[in-house]
């Protein structure tokens, strides 16, 4: 079976329509056909400044929106990045590999530093793209369902893999993005020209997967949309509509020419109650599942355990092959 890693921040209360429809519905449907690793990043979460507290319960809540989700502790490895030790040492070997050039290239750095100000970027922020290549290529992933916005990490981190290989022997595999044509981008209700982040300044444009049925009803009823009346996709000319299509075609499990068929001669209002609708049917299961899972909590604490077990064995296994073919010291055991 190939392998398959994926990881998310747990940098919100909750995820958020994009996160699901680029990557986490990918991970559902990935976890029969291959040996699938799922990990909540925590440490990727301390690039930017965040209560103790809040970075405990956010990552409960994490792998318990996964299982909620459909993804299945039974079926996949799903673990904690901080748990396994192995990712911030390969993590170290990644960063002396990578030019500070090609490092500087990367334009999530450059969004969210400049969002940020100098200030208040940390290092962490800059260097995080070399982690998560580690992350990747401790478990041997073929490959690795992303949005769109991963696109260029993948590229860095396979990059990274080969001049590793070549300096230094065949060693790491070299993954692939998996990157879905339709979905791979949700963009933001209220700024259909910017994806929706957990990080966004307005919460506004954002639909959370737990709020409540009224908040992402009234979300999706004030979405904004563009010119004329017409429902038809149409990126460029109607940015707001096409992307509001996306979600209903995902979620509803019509095409999008069926949905424009059905929508012709609607308005935008009746359209958007319908995708509304839609949203909050589909996620209000999720919901309670996941507030079911948060309470049992020593339960959820022992899927994580479970999981960061049988991580360990992938990623020290991989760790001690390149420790070794470096030159560095075999390791006490
Ligand atoms: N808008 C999006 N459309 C499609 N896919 C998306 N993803 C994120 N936003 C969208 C995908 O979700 C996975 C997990 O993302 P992440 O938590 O690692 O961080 P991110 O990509 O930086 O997402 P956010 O929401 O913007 O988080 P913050 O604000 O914390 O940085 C990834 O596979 C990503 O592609």
């Amino acid at each position: 079976m190939k392998r398959v890693l994926s990881g998310i921040q747990p940098t919100a209360d909750s995820f958020h329509l994009g996160n699901y429809l680029g990557a986490i519905r990918q991970w559902v449907a990935l976890q029969d056909s291959h040996d699938a690793f799922y990990c909540v990043v925590d440490l990727h979460a301390l690039t930017v400044d965040v209560d103790p507290k809040v970075l405990t319960e956010r990552t409960l809540a994490s792998v318990a929106q996964l299982i909620a989700l459909g993804v299945d502790p039974n079926r996949c490895t799903i673990f904690v990045q901080s748990q396994v030790s192995a990712h911030n040492q390969l993590g170290w070997v990644m960063e002396c590999l990578a030019g500070f050039g090609e490092a500087s290239r990367m334009t999530q750095f450059k969004d969210k530093s400049q969002k940020a100000g100098a200030d208040r970027t940390t290092v962490g922020l800059f260097t995080y793209p070399l982690l998560q290549a580690a992350d990747i290529m401790l478990y041997g992933a073929n490959l690795v369902p992303v949005g769109e916005d991963q696109r260029q990490h993948i590229e860095l981190t396979r990059d990274l893999g080969q001049r590793f290989n070549t300096r230094y022997g065949e060693t790491l595999v070299i993954p692939e993005a998996q990157i879905m044509k339709a979905g791979a981008k949700i963009n933001d209700l209220q700024d259909p020209s910017a994806k929706m982040s957990k990080s966004a300044a307005s919460q506004a444009g954002v639909i959370d997967i737990l709020d409540e049925a009224n908040v992402n009803i009234k979300k999706i009823k004030s979405a904004v949309t563009d010119m004329g009346k017409e429902i038809r996709f149409d990126e460029k000319e109607k940015p707001g509509i096409s992307n509001l299509l996306t979600i209903l075609s995902h979620l509803g499990g019509k095409s999008i020419p069926a949905l424009e068929a059905e929508f012709a001669g609607s308005g935008y209002g009746d359209f958007k109650m319908a995708v509304a609708n839609t949203v909050a049917d589909y996620f209000a299961p999720v919901r309670t599942r996941t507030q079911q899972l948060l309470t049992e909590r020593s339960e959820l604490l022992a899927i994580i355990e479970a999981g960061a077990k049988k991580a360990e064995v992938v990623a020290s296994d991989t760790l001690a092959r390149v420790y070794a073919n470096m030159g560095l010291l075999p390791r006490h055991r």
